[in-house]
């Protein structure tokens, strides 16, 4: 049976991370969250975390060979999984043709892009609300989370036209309560 690799995208506090623990228990997915990966790395201290942690405080991107690096070696380390849902990755064109060439080599390319779509200020609500409950500095100030999104619509939200020509983008609307958003985006999966 082919594998079911789900790119889940959107701008940040579309709530990527919050349907992918949905999705990953439905669907017995790997999850593969750029973030998380890099927030660990920040909690253990490592040099990447280090030089990740200005990067993400200023709500810029980590540069792509860390990112791709990270993705590649956690791919490795679950070659038995049925699947993967990559969440915030890829964020750039590099990270895009990057993934693609990695699943090349396996032969399981990606089935379909999911991309949650939410009007800035709905955003910049929910990552100031998670900011004053989780403690996450980079949803604590405004011109940050703002930051944040000008660099996803100049970097990330063209990859929406590479995952068109493949045939795979499929928008959805990222408003609502969890659950209906969750009903979508399993509809949208078949
Ligand atoms: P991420 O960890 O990916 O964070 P994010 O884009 O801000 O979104 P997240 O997934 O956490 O939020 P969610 O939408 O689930 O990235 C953080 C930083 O890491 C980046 O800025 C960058 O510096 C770096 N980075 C990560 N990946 C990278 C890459 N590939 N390349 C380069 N740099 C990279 O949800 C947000 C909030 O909304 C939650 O509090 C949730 O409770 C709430 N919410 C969710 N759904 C809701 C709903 N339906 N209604 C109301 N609230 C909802």
């Amino acid at each position: 049976m082919s594998k079911l690799n789900i790119v889940l995208f959107g701008p940040p506090g579309a709530g990527k991370g919050t349907q992918s623990e949905f999705l990953i228990r439905k669907y017995g997915l790997i999850h593969l969250s750029t973030g998380d990966l890099l927030r660990a790395e920040i909690k253990a201290e490592s040099p990447l975390g280090l030089q990740a942690k200005e990067q993400m405080d200023a709500g810029q991107l980590v540069p792509d060979e860390v990112v791709i690096g990270m993705i590649r070696n956690k791919m490795e380390a679950n070659l038995e999984a049925k699947g993967f849902i990559f969440d915030g990755f890829p964020r750039t064109r590099a990270q895009a043709i990057a993934l693609d060439e990695m699943l090349a080599e396996k032969s399981e390319p990606i089935t379909v892009m999911l991309a949650l779509e939410v009007p800035e200020a709905e955003l910049v609500k929910r990552l100031l609300n998670r900011g004053a409950t989780s403690g996450r500095s980079d949803d604590q100030d405004e011109t940050v989370i703002r930051n944040r999104i000008r660099e996803y619509e100049q970097k990330t939200a063209p990859l929406k036209e590479y995952y068109s020509a493949q045939g795979k983008f499929k928008a959805l609307d990222g408003v609502g309560s969890v659950e209906e958003i969750t009903t979508r985006l399993m509809e949208a999966v078949g």
